[in-house]
């Protein structure tokens, strides 16, 4: 056939379809000149982002009731297989623009879902179609659709059809596969991450109860897979989620409800911590900010919980519970589906539609109020620390105020323990918190007080057991400490009024040293952190052993250290003898060696603390004190092999 010939075939509907064409692939040029319109970037998360706008039609598929199971498969080369058991995409000619749905969908930009104008429409649909984004951002993709016993495929390159719609074979099943490999003129990286869809896919499989969701990376040497479904859906989310912490109550507590097309669902577990721990969803997209189903579960919780207080006269009175209170150890899902999700805020990441609020409050009102007023122990449960939690932030607050009270009345009485130095010029001071009255009496002697202070805390502050996380706030042994550093704490912390540059923490090498190192370090972490900023605050490095021979002495700080220079200290001569004392802790030495050993600063090791030295100390103290035994224990046994070290 000549090219002329083949000119004199076009006909007047198909010169229509060229037109619409240009149309289409204008819409599909304007994807490829702003990718991150369409997809939010085209880093490694645009990447990723691809196959989730893939799968999302599945998901909608098997929203609509028709799809059962779904496999992502990361192939050799970072392409990506999207296979589904649903009814497949329509592949029947549209009478509106003439062409087979299944182009449609992969050329037509926000196509899909509703083409075919009611023809077509998911009643279940939830997500934004995005094949079309897909295909625009794919070096080549190709589809095949399994419908009624024939295998349709067609393939695209850049959006471009490089191959029509053609049936290539037979089947006895149905579903849709598409396999695409993300264009790399496109993303800045092409390497998919297993473990991130992994995640994400995961996320899906609990908030779709019974959809079984499987993952498989076939890239040569990391092979794996992975096969998720759960019946009870957020359920065991939520169980998930609380699996690393102690439940207050067995059972995760569960409500639905729906209203004309919008549908909620809430699961919450207790656990006996004091993070607030709520993940909201809206149409399976996380709304990490928020927005309307967050802000009326909080309501009706709040609400629910006082009332059913009152009613069981758990709460007397006044004594209400803030909403705060009433979510401390809690664990939350909230999944909401809905057909025209609005979201908002600077990254689109709030759910803005209020008719969003007013179902998820009258679905928690209802169903919350009903499940404690037949559960009543778990209601005391939650009760009762709602209302310990109110007790503890009454406490928190009174502590706070009687600080700033003290400072406003131009500087507190300074604590008795204190043994505060002669210079008034905080450059030029330092401060000695030492662990231990007996070892403060041998700083005390042996410092110099014309620029050293000593403040002495007594034994072991904390032990290890549940202390919550504001304990370290209204904790007593540390008032004096923030009375002698004079500067206030939290938002009220003023560096201008530090009364010494020098914080030096002295605390034997031992467990329980560490212990006190890591607690002032955490407090210092969470309410004095400037003074770790500006670098103020040290650790004294105390030696570990003496070694003499004849007139010769010599420190050493570790073993290796104590070899080393004992084997110095022989010298040529084997039979030499050298002396090695080991010090206990820095109660048992006097005056004279603390100041020659710790404290002189012609002589000694201070270790200057960093803030990453202070935020590792603050995790440290999360799992010391933190709510479940088992992480605790084994944390310690770790650990205590390393308290010599002086933790850092
Ligand atoms: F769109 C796509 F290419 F991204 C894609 C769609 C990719 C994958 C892996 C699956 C799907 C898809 C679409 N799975 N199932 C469907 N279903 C439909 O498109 C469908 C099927 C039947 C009917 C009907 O009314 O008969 C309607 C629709 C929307």
């Amino acid at each position: 056939m000549t090219e002329n010939n083949e000119q004199n075939l076009v006909t007047a509907v198909e010169q229509e379809y060229n037109a619409s064409e240009i149309q289409v692939l204008e819409g599909l040029e304007a994807v490829r000149k702003r990718p991150g319109m369409y997809i939010g970037s085209t880093s490694v998360s645009g990447l990723h982002h691809l196959v989730y706008e893939i799968v999302d039609n599945s998901i909608d598929e098997a929203l609509a009731g028709y799809c059962t199971e779904i496999t992502v498969q990361i192939n050799e080369g970072d392409t990506i297989t999207v296979v589904d058991n649903g009814r497949g995409i329509p592949v029947d000619v549209q009478a509106q623009t003439g062409r087979p749905a299944l182009e449609v969908v992969f050329t037509v930009l926000h196509a899909g879902g509703k083409f075919g104008g009611g023809g077509y429409k998911v009643s279940g649909g939830l997500h934004g179609v995005g094949a079309s984004v897909v295909n625009a951002l794919s070096e080549w993709l190709t589809v095949q659709v399994h419908k009624d016993g024939k295998i349709y495929e067609m393939q695209f390159s850049r959006g471009h059809i490089t191959q029509e719609m053609k049936v290539v074979g037979t089947t006895d099943r149905t579903g849709t596969t598409v396999t695409f490999k993300p264009d790399p003129e496109m993303f800045d990286e092409t390497v998919y991450s297993y473990d991130t869809l992994h995640d994400r896919m995961r996320e899906e499989a609990f908030l779709n109860a019974g959809l079984k969701i499987n993952i498989l990376d076939k890239r040569e040497g990391r092979e794996q897979q992975d096969e998720m479904c759960y019946e009870g859906g957020i359920r065991e989310y939520v169980a998930f989620l609380n699996k690393s912490r102690d439940a207050l109550h067995e059972k995760v507590i569960y409500m639905s409800g729906s209203k004309d097309d919008s549908f909620t669902e809430i699961a919450l577990q207790y656990n006996d911590g004091y993070q607030e721990n709520i993940t909201s969803f809206a149409n399976d997209v996380r709304t990490p900010e928020g927005g309307m189903h967050e802000t009326g579960f909080k309501a009706a919780l709040t609400r629910v919980l006082n009332n059913y207080g009152l009613k069981a006269g758990i709460i007397k009175g006044d004594d209400k519970v803030s909403g705060e209170d009433c979510r401390e150890g809690l664990t939350a899902v909230i999944s909401v589906k809905l057909p025209d999700a609005q979201f908002e805020g600077q990254t689109k990441q709030k759910l803005g539609n209020s008719e969003m609020r007013t179902l998820v409050d009258s679905v928690v009102s209802d169903k919350l109020d009903q499940f404690l007023e037949e559960n009543p122990a778990v209601a005391r449960a939650i009760l009762d620390k709602a209302m310990m939690a109110n007790r503890a932030r009454e406490a928190a607050r009174k502590a706070r105020e009687s600080i700033r009270r003290k400072s406003a009345l131009g500087g507190a009485a300074m604590p008795d323990k204190l043994r505060d130095c002669n210079e008034n010029n905080p450059e030029l001071t330092e401060i000695y918190i030492v662990e231990g009255d007996s070892a403060g009496g041998s700083a005390t002697s042996g410092r110099d007080s014309r620029f050293q202070a000593i403040l002495p805390l007594w034994g072991k502050m904390l032990n290890v057991e549940k202390v919550r996380a504001d304990k370290i706030y209204g904790n007593d042994k540390l008032q004096p400490v923030i009375v002698a550093l004079g500067a206030g704490l939290g938002e009220d912390f003023d560096i201008n009024k530090l009364r010494y540059h020098k914080v030096i923490i002295m605390a034997d090498a031992d467990v329980d040293g560490s212990h006190i190192r890591t607690l002032l370090l955490t407090f210092f972490f969470r309410y004095m952190r400037p003074l770790i900023e500006n670098g103020y605050v040290y650790a004294a490095v105390p030696p570990l052993f003496k070694l003499t021979r004849g007139k010769t002495a010599r420190l050493a700080f570790s073993e290796e250290e104590r070899d080393a220079i004992s084997a110095e200290l022989r010298g040529d001569n084997p039979n030499a003898k050298v002396d090695i004392s080991r010090f206990k802790g820095l109660g048992e030495m006097d005056p004279h060696e603390l100041w020659e050993t710790t404290m002189d600063p012609e002589k000694r090791t201070l270790k200057r603390i960093t803030l990453e030295d202070a935020a590792r100390a603050d995790a440290t103290f999360s799992v010391l004190m933190g709510e479940k035994v088992e992480p605790r224990k084994e944390f310690i046994e770790k650990k205590a092999k390393y308290a010599v070290n002086l933790d850092f």
